[in-house]
């Protein structure tokens, strides 16, 4: 008897504060969009972090596109953890955390129907995010270096060019471009980076590669993965043109390298496909490459 009186209680108090839930009035945490910094050894700042993941008072809000204004039941100070999401693997539309940048970790002050903001909330790389690859062409130097099969028509070389990533970094940069020659009966163009990279997390932890692309026609990002049986090439994804504006990716190749031995090595490797018969040159711009993963 005891014992059903203090479900009963227990069941009025938690039907209580639903109702109290019910009609308290909410306030909003307004975000819009992060700064990253980096340290020189990790490349530059330019990012594509689209989406968060939000946690208030250790409640999960959910995931948002940038920018967002969530509403939340508190009042007063609150602890706000805030995980940067990206589009994976060319996604147009499912984001996914990304885990290789610091989870923000913050009190803020909400009242009811208020708005609450962070402007350019402040990210970094975790302090274990190891850079295995970083490439920006702002050294005239490119450890990507095209592949010998190439035909000779085609070229490739630094260049200066226009930057803008969905209106933010604009800039003059150096960029790594390439070109098959109209002329040229071959449909590809084949770059690889110059070393091949080795220790990767075979577990399942997102190894993360970063790039800025830039083209008139489709790009194939994929692994020559050197195994004790030999060499073999891997396609991974591919990029469509866009001949007009920067496009980055988020690329994971965990899905490839999770389960495979721990001793493999790997090139990476852009290829530019340009459809058969096309009389067109075929051009593509790359930059901004970036490798990490968590130690
Ligand atoms: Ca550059
Ligand atoms: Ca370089």
């Amino acid at each position: 008897m005891f014992r059903y009186a203090l479900i009963c209680s227990l069941v009025l108090l938690s039907l209580n504060s639903c109702d109290r839930e019910k009609e308290a009035l909410p306030a909003y945490l307004h975000l819009d969009s992060f700064a990253l910094t980096t340290e020189p050894f990790q490349g530059n700042n330019i990012h594509l972090l689209k989406g968060v993941q939000v946690l208030v008072n250790n409640r999960f809000m959910g995931s948002f596109p940038l920018p967002c204004d969530i509403p939340v039941i508190v009042e007063g100070d609150a602890k706000v953890q805030i995980q940067a999401m990206v589009l994976e693997n060319g996604s147009a539309s499912v984001f996914k955390p990304f885990v290789n940048t610091t989870i923000i970790d913050t009190i803020l002050n909400f009242s009811p129907l208020k708005t609450t903001s962070i402007s350019a909330i402040p990210i970094k790389y975790r302090a274990n995010a190891e850079v295995v690859w970083v490439e920006d062409f702002e050294d005239l130097g490119s450890t990507l270096i095209p592949n010998t099969d190439n035909n000779v028509l085609d070229t490739q070389y630094i260049t200066q060019t226009n930057f803008s990533l969905d209106g933010k970094f604009s800039h003059s940069t150096n960029a790594l471009y390439s070109r098959i020659q109209a002329t040229d009966s071959f449909k590809y163009y084949d770059l690889r980076s110059f070393s091949y990279f080795s220790g990767f997390p075979i577990n399942g932890t997102a190894i993360m590669l970063e790039f800025d692309v830039k083209g008139t026609d489709v790009l194939q990002v994929g692994l020559q993965r050197k195994s004790s049986s030999g060499e073999e090439y891997v396609p991974y994804i591919e990029v469509y043109p866009s001949p007009d504006k920067w496009k980055r990716f988020y690329v994971n190749l965990a899905y490839e390298i999770a389960g495979q031995p721990a001793s493999n090595e790997y090139r990476f490797v852009y290829t530019v496909y340009r459809q058969k018969d096309n009389p067109r040159v075929a051009e593509i711009y790359l930059d901004n490459i970036r490798l990490t993963y968590l130690k």
